[in-house]
């Protein structure tokens, strides 16, 4: 008897909260937000996050154009590494001035460098300079692409 009643109850608890919850649940997801279109800033819309994959056929898009202070992910979807650093091969200097050597170094407390300093499955980098920045795998500098930012339009 004790059995059946406990059964009983849990039974009563399970569908009473699966009442519960389904009730919660919204009958349809809310409607995206439609995005803003605005002409006069027609030519600011390249997405805040620009997404390189690459590939073993190398660095997709190749060249990317972003304004300043956007980021860009590179995503390795290769069947090696990928090592995402400033030109010039070695020393990666083109970027920021300092060499691999410096900014890869423990320790380092300089303006964070366009290196990744190791292999990685992906890698963010926001540029905060204005200029065409070429870079490369130096696990592999046979692969390269380059990046255009662009300096923000002054507001007025
Ligand atoms: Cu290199």
């Amino acid at each position: 008897m004790n059995r059946n009643t406990t059964g009983v109850v849990i039974a009563l608890i399970v569908v009473a909260g699966g009442w519960y919850l389904l009730r919660g649940t919204p009958v349809s997801a809310p409607a995206a937000e439609a995005p803003a279109v605005d002409a006069t800033t027609a030519a600011a819309t390249t997405p805040s996050e620009v997404t390189i994959t690459y590939t073993d056929q190398g660095f997709s898009p190749q060249n990317v154009s972003v304004a300043e202070g956007q980021t860009v992910t590179w995503v390795n979807q290769s069947s090696g590494s990928m090592w995402v650093a400033s030109a010039a091969h070695p020393d990666h200097t083109v970027y920021d001035g300092t060499s691999r050597s410096a900014h890869c170094a423990a320790g380092y407390s300089g303006p964070v460098p366009f290196d990744e300093c190791s292999a990685g499955a992906s890698y963010r980098f926001t540029f905060d300079k204005a200029g065409t920045w070429k870079y490369h795998n130096h696990a592999d500098a046979s692969k390269f692409g380059s990046v255009t930012v662009t300096a923000a339009a002054a507001q007025n």
